[in-house]
C-alpha cells in the first residue's frame, strides 16, 4: 500500500472551528503509543509531541492529512486516559472532553482504539468502543508497541486481546514500523 503524503500540519484543537474533514481519531491508555502512531503514519518524527511521562497530551488535537489522490482527512489526538497518577479531577475532564468529542463530531469515519500488547483490554478500552458502536464509524483495535515482544510472545498476547473482542484488531509498533501498512489500508478505506 503506497500512501503518498502530500502535507501534514497541525489545525488545531476540538475548541476551534475547523473546515470539516473526515475524522480518523486516536484512543487508549496514556502511555500506550496514540502520539508515536500518529507520526509514525505521517511519516514525521515530531509533527506530534510524545513522551516518556504519561499525560502529556491533555486537549483534543487535530493533524491534517493531504494526500495524494486521497481525501485529506484529520488524525485526531485524544489526550489518553488512566493515568493512576493523575487526580480524580482530571480523570473526569477526560470523561467529558472524550464525551464531548464523540458526542461532537459529525465526521468520524474511523476509532483506532489503541492497547499495549502485553496488556488487556479493561473497562474503559470496552466503554470507548461502546461510543461508537451506534456510529456509523469502524473500530480498530491496534496493538502498541509489538517491538517488545518476541514473535512467539506476540502471537501468544495477540490470542488473549482477540479473545477479548469481535472485529479487526492489528499489532503495531512504532519503532520497527510493524503495522503501519495495514493501519493505512483501513485510513484509506474508511475516509474514501
Ligand atoms: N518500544 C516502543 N515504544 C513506543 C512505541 N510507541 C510509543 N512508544 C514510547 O512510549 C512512550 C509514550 O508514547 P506516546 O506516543 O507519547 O504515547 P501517548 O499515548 O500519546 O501518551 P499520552 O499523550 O500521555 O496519552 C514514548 O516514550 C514512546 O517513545 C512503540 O511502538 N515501541
Ligand atoms: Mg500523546
Amino acid at each position: 500500500m503506497m500512501v503518498k503524503i502530500q502535507n501534514a500540519s497541525y489545525s488545531g484543537t476540538v475548541y476551534d472551528s475547523l473546515p470539516p474533514l473526515p475524522e480518523v481519531v486516536f484512543a487508549g491508555r496514556s502511555n500506550v503509543g496514540k502520539s508515536s502512531l500518529i507520526n509514525a503514519l505521517l511519516g514525521r518524527k515530531d509533527l506530534v509531541k510524545t513522551s516518556k511521562h504519561p499525560g502529556k497530551t491533555r486537549n483534543i488535537n487535530y493533524f491534517r492529512a493531504d494526500l495524494v489522490d486521497l481525501p485529506s482527512f484529520y488524525a485526531v489526538d485524544l489526550p489518553g486516559y488512566g493515568y493512576a497518577k493523575v487526580s480524580h479531577d482530571v480523570q473526569l475532564s477526560w470523561e467529558k472532553l472524550a464525551l464531548r468529542y464523540f458526542k461532537g463530531t459529525q465526521n468520524l469515519r474511523m476509532l483506532l482504539l489503541l492497547v499495549d500488547i502485553r496488556r488487556e483490554m479493561k473497562t474503559e478500552e470496552l466503554l470507548c468502543l461502546g461510543l461508537v458502536k451506534e456510529s456509523p464509524a469502524k473500530a480498530i483495535v491496534v496493538a502498541t508497541k509489538a517491538d517488545k515482544l518476541s514473535n512467539s510472545e506476540r502471537k501468544l498476547h495477540m490470542q488473549h486481546l482477540q479473545n477479548q473482542i469481535t472485529g479487526t484488531m492489528i499489532v503495531s509498533s512504532a519503532k520497527s514500523r510493524l503495522g503501519i501498512d495495514q493501519i493505512w489500508r483501513e485510513i484509506t478505506l474508511a475516509i474514501a
